[in-house]
Order: structure tokens, then sequence, then C-alpha cells
């Protein structure tokens, strides 16, 4: 058999790896190919600040620890990479936001065109259609807990209900994109049956996340173009769908959601503006990178919250004081910023459990990282946040979720770049303000109308999609009558 190249070879260095090398299949027996990323946190743990692991032709190279982390983050000689999951999005994406190489112009004319439409002020903008969607979740709640009692089902007050907390979150958070991106109303919590257009992107992500893998396995070319047959039904669908909700809206000059922005915006400088293509390209990443991020972000925060009395009770007491007497207040744009500790709670989800569980980096020019290890622009390490969120060197019993680690002398004292769950640089999360004001809101006004208890003898189980959420995780929500008396300090 001929003997082909390592793609990603690193000038031929090694690095520990976790098993024995097999020839050809190199390391697959290491990985879980269903859960690659918990995989990589489990041995990884053991194998030092870099690491590696190789798949057939493939190979990985894993940075574990904070230093490595900060060395990679620095703009000047290193910037996002594409590693080959992330360039299979393309497809869907395009040159869209998160998929375009940094050298393409629709990056900086999308960025340039769309960084006003994320700052923390244009949150303002989209508060009433995230504080009204998250109500309609709440309601649907309400009724439910209403018709479980009508059947029996409850013994006590009757308005307690069950959520399958991430389908939940996940519903609720793809819901406000539809909304904020180009204002369709999918109707996730008034109607009983799921939307074609919700339906059709699920199994379109599970296709893409299952591709991921695949690329230079043998055979693995095969099955991507069997399972892109499989997918192009629901991928013409949303395409298509898209297509028409964009030229529907192409000689309207709304700019009160971010299809209007594209749309009627033009560059300040160079009056450019972008193409129906990459619009489409725009408003699939926001979809895609926005809603299950954020819904894995509330959910593991929950999760912390319900097996934490004591954070719990400081949340709640937050949101009473902050919102008052009324449970179903929900907070208005001004209020949201206030919400500290919860927003503490959040930012100590994600260190543990960040939702988006890596990311790339190459160097613009050859160098050395570590002061030993030669690497050059084709090259790209994988910063697994998983590990550089608990190493040891930079977190105090990193296993143990306390949110004041977050308080501001705290964070002070931790080296730059040791937290980094939005990402590093030009190419950092966009939709960074975005997640944390509908996350805080949400958080903030289910914690006001609701006591919250979980199953204990639920143990936490991480589920790997396109990024990672709670596997099975429920709470049962319990409607809060009385007037919070905790509000009136
Ligand atoms: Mn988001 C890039 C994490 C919410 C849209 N996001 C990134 C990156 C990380 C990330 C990490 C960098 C990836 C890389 O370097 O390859 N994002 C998150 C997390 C949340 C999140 C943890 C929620 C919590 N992201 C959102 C939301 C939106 C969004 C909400 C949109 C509404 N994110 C993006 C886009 C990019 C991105 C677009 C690509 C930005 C760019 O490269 O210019």
């Amino acid at each position: 058999m001929l003997r082909r190249p390592v793609n990603n070879d690193w000038s031929g260095q090694r690095f520990p790896h976790p098993t024995k090398r097999r020839p050809i299949i190199g390391e697959l027996g290491a990985s879980d190919p269903r859960n690659p990323i918990l995989s990589v946190l489990q041995w990884g743990a053991r194998l030092g600040p870099i690491f590696e692991l190789q798949v057939f032709r493939q190979k990985f190279v894993f940075v574990a620890s904070a230093e490595l982390t900060a060395e990679l983050c620095d703009e000047t000689r290193f910037c996002k990479a594409l590693p080959p999951a992330i360039t299979a999005l393309r497809q869907y994406a395009g040159d869209g936001l998160f998929t375009a190489f940094n050298d393409e112009p629709n990056w900086q004319l999308a960025h340039e065109l769309l960084m006003p439409a994320f700052t923390k002020a244009a949150m303002r903008s989209y508060h009433s259609t995230m504080t009204a969607t998250a109500c309609e979740l709440f309601d649907y709640w309400d009724r439910r807990a209403v018709g479980a009692a009508d059947a029996g089902a409850t013994t006590d007050s009757g308005a307690t209900t069950d959520s399958d907390v991430t389908q939940d979150m996940t519903k609720l958070t793809m819901e406000t994109l539809t909304r904020t991106a180009f204002s369709r109303d999918f109707g996730s919590f008034t109607s009983p049956e799921q939307h074609p257009f919700v339906a059709a992107m699920i199994r379109a992500l599970e296709t893409g996340r299952r591709k991921g893998g695949l690329g230079t396995a043998p055979g693995g070319r095969f099955l991507t173009r069997y399972l892109d047959h499989r997918n192009a039904e629901h991928q013409a669908y949303i395409d298509s769908l898209l297509d028409k909700v964009i030229a529907e809206r192409a000689d309207d000059h709304r700019q009160d959601d971010l299809l209007g922005i594209m749309l009627n915006v033009a560059h300040p400088e160079t009056g450019e503006k972008l193409s129906m293509l990459n619009i489409r390209y725009q408003i699939l990443t926001f979809l895609v990178a926005g809603h299950e991020t954020t819904s894995g972000a509330l959910s593991f925060t929950l999760y912390y919250l319900s097996q934490n009395p004591e954070c719990l009770a400081r949340a709640r007491a937050e949101a009473d004081d902050i919102l008052g007497d009324d449970p179903t207040a929900m907070p208005t744009f001004e209020q949201v910023p206030k919400f500290r500790y919860i927003r503490r709670c959040l930012d100590e989800a994600l260190r543990i459990w960040p939702t988006v569980p890596a990311f790339a980096r190459s160097p613009r020019a050859d160098t050395e990282i570590a002061g030993r290890y030669r690497m050059r622009p084709q090259d790209w390490a994988v910063i697994m946040l998983g590990l550089v969120h608990r190493d040891p060197e930079v977190w105090d019993r990193p296993d143990v979720y306390d949110p004041d680690r977050f308080l501001a002398e705290n964070v002070k004292k931790r080296p730059a770049h040791s937290y980094k769950p939005f990402g590093a640089g030009l190419r950092a999360c966009i939709g960074r303000q975005f997640a944390l004001h509908e996350a805080v809101l949400v958080l903030a006004g289910l914690l006001h109308r609701y006591e919250l208890a979980a199953d204990p003898s639920y143990q936490l189980a991480v589920d790997e999609r396109l990024t990672m959420v709670p596997k099975d995780f429920h709470l049962s929500l319990t409607k809060r009558t009385i007037p919070a008396t905790a509000g009136i300090g």
C-alpha cells in the first residue's frame, strides 16, 4: 500500500498520545466515534499540556493548559484555524461568519456590517422578543401543569410540571433566533406540532455532526456522500424557505431584525452590501451557532443550581430583589445587567462545561510554541476548553461549582486567557452579548417564577451534539404563588 502523508503533520513531531498506535487505523479505538470530545476530555487530563491523537491519516493536536492557550490566543502570532469538521460545514454555511477563511472578503464585510447589530446596546432591539419568547415557554409549562393536575397526575398544589430541560431550552433559543434573525414565529410553544422548518434544521444538524469525523477514514467519502444524499431534501427545504424569506423582504426597508440589517445597511465607507446567497449563509450560521450553544449554557446552569442549594438561594434572592413581588415579572432591558450573581452562575457553568468545547488556532508564520515545538501555518492545534478551564495551575478545586470565582477581584488574580468560552481575537463569538443577555433574562425570570427540583438520583451525563448539552436532565417546576418576601431588602 502506498504511504500517504499525514494531514496536519507538525513537521513529524510526536506528542504524548492515549494508546498504542496501530497500523492504518492509528488510535481509532481511543475515541468513541459518538462522543469524540468526551473521549478526549477523559484521557486528555493525564497526557500533559499538549498531546495528540491520530485516526487514519488525520492527526489532531490538543492543548490542555492555560499557559499554552494564552500563547495561542496571541493574535499577533496566531489566528483562527478551520479543522476538517468545520470546513465540512461550509457546504451549508459557505463563507458565512463562522466558516469563512480568515482572508475571505465576505468575512471582513459581514463582520463590519454586523458588529453594530451585536453590541450590548443593540440588545435593546431584541429584548422584547427575548422576554416574550421566554414567557411563551413559561405559559406552556403552566398550561401543562394545569393539565397534569386535571388528570390527577400531581397530588399537591397542581402547579408542578416536568421539564426536559435541554429540549425545552433548545426550543426556546431556536425560537428566539428565528424571531430576532428574520421575524418568523415557528410556534414552538403555541402549536402542538413541530414546524417542518425546525424538523428539517434538526435533521440537517444531525447529518453535519455525523459527517464531521468521516473525512479521512477509508470509505469516509462514500459515507459522507450517502449522508448528504439522505440530507439533501431537508437541506433543499431549508435553503428554499430561507431564500423565499429573504426574497420577500428584499424590497422593504425594515431594519428591526438581523435580516433587515443585512438587506438594508450598506458599508459606511465602501457602500457594499452582502449578497443574497451570503445573507442566507449568515442566517443559517446564526441559527446553528446561536441556539444549541445558548441552550446548553442555560441547561448546565440550571443543573448546577439544582445541585447547589446555596447558589440557588442566592440567585433566587437576586431575582426577587430586582423583579419584586409579581412572580411573573420579567426583567426590563435596563435590569438585565443588574443580575450580577446570576451572570456569575452562568459564567461558572460555562467554565465547567463550555458548550462550544474547543476551537482551533494556527500560526500566521513559522514559529515555535512552548519554546520548543515547531509550528507552521498549515499546522493547527485544538484548544480543549474543558481541560483548560480545569487546569489545576490556575483553578483551585476545578471540579467544584463556585460562581464567586467570577467576582471581579478573583478574575483579576488569574492569568489572561484562562477562560475562553467564546473563543479568541478577531474571530471570537459575535453573539456573546446576545447569548448572555438572553440567558440572564431567562434564568432570572425562571427563578422568580418557579421552584425547581431535580430528581435526586440524576447523575449528570453529557450529550455530544454539535455542542455539549446535559443529557436527560429533568427539572420539576412548581409555580411560585406567594409574593416573594426576599425582595424587600
Ligand atoms: Mn458563538 C463564534 C461560542 C452564542 C454566533 N462562538 C464562536 C466561537 C466560540 C463561540 C467559541 C469561536 C469559534 C472558533 O474560533 O472557531 N457562541 C459560543 C457560545 C455561545 C455562543 C459558548 C453561547 C453560550 N454565537 C452565539 C450566538 C450567536 C453566535 C447566540 C448568534 C446569534 N459565534 C457566532 C458566530 C461566530 C461565533 C457568527 C463566528 C464569528 C466570526 O468568526 O466572525
